[in-house]
């Protein structure tokens, strides 16, 4: 069986939801936050040091795209989540798949990083950071007010990916989604998925919020 690493608050929140999604057991093992970094038991499972990280037998699999495309090829049959490369919305679902985590919440952190060294605004690096940030939401803002699902019509992994970017890292990195409201709605769909209010409800156990 799966084993699901899961740092409380964290980008491993996915996987948990990924699992339930796709209704594939697993065994979770809960660490919290010690304050901000992972544990140490935690960071001796790989040397990525940071969570998500799987167990499947013998292998030990960090980075969240990585266990994405592993659990889904390896452990989803039926292909669920998943849009078929002869489907139209193909480019579509791979763009927002990767975009995820390959542009939105890098330049989240980026934009967290600037704020909290507060430089004057008109510093390069601040303009830059609040420039990559606010465009990847406008493509995000874009895309779901025009779309249900960022894949278009149906609920794909692509969802799975982007979702703890816009709820969870706000608890550490804040940002105001006022006037957002394709995003906002957008929420609002994820938050009614039963598989999301179950890995909620097993993720979250025990949470200690956000460490200052
Ligand atoms: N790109 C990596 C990022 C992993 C990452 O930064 N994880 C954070 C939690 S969101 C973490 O474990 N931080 C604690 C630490 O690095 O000690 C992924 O998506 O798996």
């Amino acid at each position: 069986m799966l084993i699901i690493h899961h740092l409380q608050r964290s980008q491993s929140e996915r996987i948990i939801w990924l699992c339930e999604e796709l209704h594939l057991p697993y065994e979770l093992k809960i660490y919290q936050r010690a304050p901000l970094l992972s544990p140490p038991e935690l960071q001796a499972l790989h040397p990525s040091k940071s969570a998500p990280i799987i167990q499947d037998g013998p292998i030990t699999l960090a980075e969240s795209g990585a266990i994405f495309e592993y659990i889904l090829t390896k452990h989803n049959p039926t292909s669920t989540l998943v849009i078929p490369p002869s489907a139209p919305n193909y480019p579509d679902y791979l763009y927002y798949l990767h975009f995820a985590n390959g542009t939105f919440q890098p330049a989240l952190v980026r934009y967290g990083l600037v704020k909290r060294l507060d430089l004057p605004e008109e510093e390069f690096s601040v303009r830059l950071a609040k420039r990559s940030f606010e465009r990847a939401l406008g493509i995000l803002e874009e895309r779901v007010g025009a779309c249900t699902w960022l894949a278009g019509g149906e609920f794909t992994a692509a969802d799975v990916m982007v979702v703890v970017s816009l709820k969870t890292m706000r608890e550490f990195i804040p940002y105001d989604l006022e006037g957002f409201v394709g995003i906002q709605g957008y929420l609002e769909r994820v938050g009614r998925r039963e598989g999301y209010r179950r890995a909620k409800g097993r993720g979250d156990v025990g949470n200690h919020g956000v460490p200052t």
